[in-house]
């Protein structure tokens, strides 16, 4: 049987499980999640390979994880929305998602919208099942939702429990096209290391702060120094206010001390090295609002500095 290969976009509204599901099919964490909505802000790809068994090709799938689609009310929202389209642009296929848990709202419709128009064949993904007591309920949903859009399958998953995954690896596998792979076998993403370390970073302000806070913060990792038994990584976190950086250190320093110990650990398991992780917070009134720092968080603009001009 031949080899399938393409480009996989996953699409839903904030929250529905698309940065779990990637990293579940990956099986490695490409993308932080937190319960708070848009936590991805820009598109992350992850690459899976898919052994041939029975009754289904072996493969390669690249997948597309996105910012969750909303209607964006700054130049940061603006951005996210772009890495959405960018996405979408040459998918074989999407894979839209859904929390089974929440009843379908405009904001799926403005979702469903998006994906109709793009003209890319869509399957609908129905996640968290985990969290239905009785799966008979799922019939009427799944029926429901087949009258709103001709999707190629409907596939109820848990992406967290990881149940259902081989039915849409199967499905997603054999519905691309016939090719080669486009990436190497043993790569899993196209982000350099330096940018996961800052949304790991990240994710521990997530998971520290509440209300505006997490919204109103970004990680600049400024120095990366790799060595064989010990990395030196310093990062900024910007955040909008004064009030803001006051919460970001707290009482003599206590909160970015627990930031910067929980996300040395984890960066130290991403690196495989001791970490030495120096923190530092600066305010940057209303960065959100301001296009040109927004298009300088972007790694791949990061990426074209640090090599330099020429
Ligand atoms: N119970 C349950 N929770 C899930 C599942 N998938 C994702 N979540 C949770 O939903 C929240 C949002 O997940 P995330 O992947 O960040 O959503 P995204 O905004 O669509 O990328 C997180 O708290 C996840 O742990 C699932 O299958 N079951
Ligand atoms: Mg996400």
């Amino acid at each position: 049987m031949a080899f399938h290969s393409g480009f996989v976009c996953i699409l839903g509204r904030p929250n529905a499980g698309k940065s779990t599901l990637l990293n579940a099919l990956v099986g490695q964490k490409l993308a932080i999640v937190s319960p708070k909505p848009q936590t991805t802000r820009n598109r992350i790809l992850g690459i899976v390979q898919v052994p041939k068994q029975k009754g289904r090709p072996a493969g390669q799938i690249v997948l597309l994880d996105t910012p969750g689609v909303h209607q964006p009310d700054s130049s940061l929202g603006r951005k996210m929305m772009s890495e959405v389209r960018g996405a979408l642009e040459g998918c074989n296929l999407l894979l839209l998602i859904v929390d089974v848990t929440r009843k379908f709202a405009p904001s799926d419709q403005f979702v469903l919208d998006i994906a109709r128009k793009s003209g890319t064949p869509v399957f609908l993904l129905l996640n968290k099942i985990d969290l239905i007591a009785r799966k008979d309920k799922l019939l009427p949903l799944i029926e429901a939702y087949r009258g709103l859009y001709d999707f190629k399958q409907i596939i109820p998953l848990s992406a967290r429990k990881k149940v259902g995954l081989d039915v849409l690896l199967d499905h997603v596998v054999t519905a691309l096209p016939k090719g080669v792979p486009y990436f190497p076998e043993d790569q899993i993403t196209d982000q350099p290391l330096r940018f996961m370390v800052a949304e790991l970073i990240r994710e521990q302000v997530l998971f520290a702060t509440s209300e505006e806070v997490p919204h109103a913060t970004t990680v600049v990792v400024e120095q990366f120094e790799e060595g064989a038994r010990l990395t030196r990584i310093a990062a900024t976190i910007y955040c909008e206010r004064d009030g803001q950086k006051r919460i970001l250190v707290g009482k003599q320093g206590q909160m970015l001390k627990t930031i910067g110990t929980t996300a040395r650990q984890h960066i130290e398991k991403m690196v495989g090295t001791r970490v030495y992780l120096e923190l530092f917070v600066k305010v940057r009134p209303d960065w959100r609002e301001s296009h040109a720092f927004v298009e300088d968080l972007d790694w791949r603009r990061q990426l074209e500095r640090l090599a330099g001009p020429g």
